[in-house]
């Protein structure tokens, strides 16, 4: 199943990485996408909600559930 956040305060691809990082070390099973330019983090076969956030927060973004 696949479930899409918004992450907010991503301004390059350093911030992509530092996102894409987080969720590795949360997920490493799973399949993240990250878009730029939208802040739409996909994440397929992904661990619950909580953290997911707390991953990304702990990073230094803003979290924001979609949908
Ligand atoms: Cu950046």
């Amino acid at each position: 199943m696949t479930r899409t956040y918004r992450v907010t305060g991503m301004t390059c691809e350093g911030c992509v990485r530092s996102v894409e990082r987080a969720l590795a070390r949360v997920a490493p099973g799973a399949r993240v996408s990250v878009d730029l330019a939208t802040g739409r983090v996909s994440i397929e076969n992904g661990p619950e909600e909580t953290l997911v956030a707390s991953a990304v927060t702990e990073a230094g973004f803003g979290f924001e559930r979609v949908g």
